[in-house]
This record gives structure tokens, sequence and C-alpha cells, in this order.
């Protein structure tokens, strides 16, 4: 039996970031979270590619641009979805979390969905709160974790 898991040797990884701007007030709190868990975990800021773009419906087109750029090994994708009074939220929500995982199928390299989808303002902010809940440091950790996995998997191939 082999058994196949993340580690801790980010040596060598890149990491695209997107984010959309819509709510800025809570993406660029969980953009914070993501670098600080990248930080935690030894990768530094050079390795590390941001890309803003308008909203969470733009996020999907452009993690899979910066998937397909040289030696990205994850894309953490941030965005921050509040529900309003028309069907506009489910729209913005379903089209970016499906868009998110057919990039990721498209591409081949794992993405983390951060993209916060709430029902009021205090939600948002409460899930973009400093430490480790915060999602966007989460979505981090996840993408970590996923490129490791991704990259021992590539060595039994
Ligand atoms: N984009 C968001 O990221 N969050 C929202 O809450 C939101 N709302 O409520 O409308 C939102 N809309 C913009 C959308 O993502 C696109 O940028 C826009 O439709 C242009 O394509």
């Amino acid at each position: 039996m082999a058994t196949v898991q993340g580690s801790h040797d980010v040596g060598g990884l890149r990491i695209g970031i997107v984010v959309a701007r819509f709510n800025d007030f809570v993406t660029t709190r969980l953009l914070s979270g993501a670098r600080e868990a990248l930080a935690a975990a030894g990768v530094g800021d050079d390795a590390v590619d941001v890309v803003w773009v308008p909203g969470a419906f733009e996020v999907p087109a452009a993690a899979q641009r910066v998937a397909l750029m040289r030696g990205v090994a994850a894309v953490i994708c941030l965005g921050c979805v509040i529900r309003g009074g028309t069907p506009h939220f489910d729209y913005i929500c379903s089209a970016a979390a499906h868009g998110v995982i057919q990039a990721a199928s498209l591409t081949g390299v794992p993405m983390a969905f951060g993209i916060l989808t709430t029902d009021s303002v205090e939600q948002a902010v409460e899930r973009a709160a400093a430490g480790p809940s915060n999602k966007g440091y989460e979505a981090a950790s996840a993408a970590l974790e996923m490129a490791t996995v991704f990259r021992a998997l590539g060595a039994r191939a």
C-alpha cells in the first residue's frame, strides 16, 4: 500500500493568488491571511504572484491564466460575495465555484476556494478576522497541501 500526502517542504513552490476587488474591505483581509499562512509555511514573497480582478465572477478566468504561468504550483482564489435582495448573489456564487473547479480541472493545477459567500457583512468580516480561522489563511494552507500532494504524485508518475 502506498500513501501519498502533503509535506512541509515548500522549497521551489510558486503560488498564485487571485483576489477580487469587490468588497475589498473584506478581501484585503483575506489576502493578508493568505500571505500570513504562506509566510508561516516558509514561502517567500518572491515566490508569490498576486493578481487583482474586479469581482468574484472574474476570479476563475484569471485563476486559469495564472495557473498556466511558469512554475505555479497552486492558485489561491479569494473573494467575497454578500447576499443582496436579488438572485444576483446565486449567479455569482455558482459561477465562481464552478469556474474555479473547472479551471483547476482544465489546467491540472490545484486551486483553493477562498471566496466567501455570506448572508451578511458581519458574517464576512468574522470569517476574514486575523488568525488561522481567517478563510484566506485556510485557503492558502489548503493550496500548499495540494501543491505538495501534486508534487508527490508527479514524482510517482
Ligand atoms: N462581486 C463580488 O465579488 N461580490 C459581490 O458581492 C458582488 N455583488 O454583490 O454584486 C459582485 N459583483 C460583481 C461581479 O463579481 C462582477 O465583477 C460583475 O458582474 C462584472 O462582471
